[in-house]
């Protein structure tokens, strides 16, 4: 059960983060305002948020989950596969570290984003995308393995669209998936019970389930609606000035 999350309030820099997205100039203050809704959905949902200072020196450095992977008793810092955002990780190996004993690193030539894994409960998907690199996997699945967990592969790097796995895919509880089209039918979701999504909902893919609350994307009702016919609750969150940085919600924080 997940009882804490990590977020960064996103920095006045914000705007010169990466993106391919081509949905024009995030505002700021729009950030700022959805950011504050996204912590405190964090907190309905009876997580304990730790806010950590803005970061201007990485305009990147909101998107949290890219910088580690959090497992029951272990923090994997991570390798970020951009070059502008590789150095995010040092001041969260200093957070991590008060709330884990036993921490772990993927190490260069080895590169990983966190946006990359998608843990579903014993399992650990690990994408192999622009930003994690076969070397990053393998080194993941190693420590995964140490601590009990097995892992799968989806190579995500000849599907348009998909900067990280969980830009379209994520773990819905019990044995549910949700995932974009592109993923339908890869072998590693054999014996998974795998909802699709249309290309047009690929965004709404990259959702969080907290217990039997999922926090969508405002603005994708057969997401909306998708969560509902599972028997869990959706909550919608605008996500607007993220979603132009290339982020998805699952993005915005570190949860364990
Ligand atoms: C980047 O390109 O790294 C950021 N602008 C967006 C990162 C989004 N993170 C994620 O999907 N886990």
């Amino acid at each position: 059960m997940l009882t804490r999350a990590i977020v960064r309030t996103p920095a006045a820099t914000y705007a010169q983060g990466l993106t391919m997205a081509g949905l024009g100039a995030p505002d700021f203050e729009l950030a700022l305002a959805q950011h504050r809704r996204y912590v405190a959905a964090l907190r309905q949902c009876g997580l304990a948020v730790t806010e950590l200072a803005p970061d201007p020196a990485f305009p990147d450095s909101t998107f949290v989950e890219d910088t580690a992977v959090l497992v029951p008793g272990r923090a994997i810092i991570a390798l970020p596969g951009a070059a502008s955002r590789a150095g995010e990780t040092a001041a969260m190996r200093g957070e991590l570290q008060r709330f884990f004993d036993e921490t772990s690193e993927i190490e260069g030539p080895g590169t990983l984003d966190g946006g990359d894994v998608c843990a579903a409960g014993e399992h650990v998907f690990i994408g192999l995308s622009a930003r994690t690199n076969e070397e990053g996997a393998r080194q993941l699945a190693a420590i995964l393995a140490a601590c009990g967990l097995t892992s799968s592969i989806i190579d995500v790097r000849r599907i348009d669209g998909l900067l990280h796995l969980k830009s379209g895919f994520a773990w819905l509880g019990e044995r549910r998936l949700v995932a974009t089209e592109a993923l339908r039918g890869h072998p590693a979701l054999e014996r998974w019970s795998v909802s699709v999504v249309r290309r047009e909902d690929e965004y709404a893919a990259n959702c969080v389930c907290l217990e039997e609350r999922v926090l969508v994307p405002a603005g994708f009702p057969r997401m909306e609606a998708l969560v509902t016919g599972l028997g869990l609750q959706p909550f919608p969150l605008d996500m607007s000035e993220f979603r132009k940085q290339d982020g998805g919600l699952s993005c915005l924080s570190l949860r364990f």
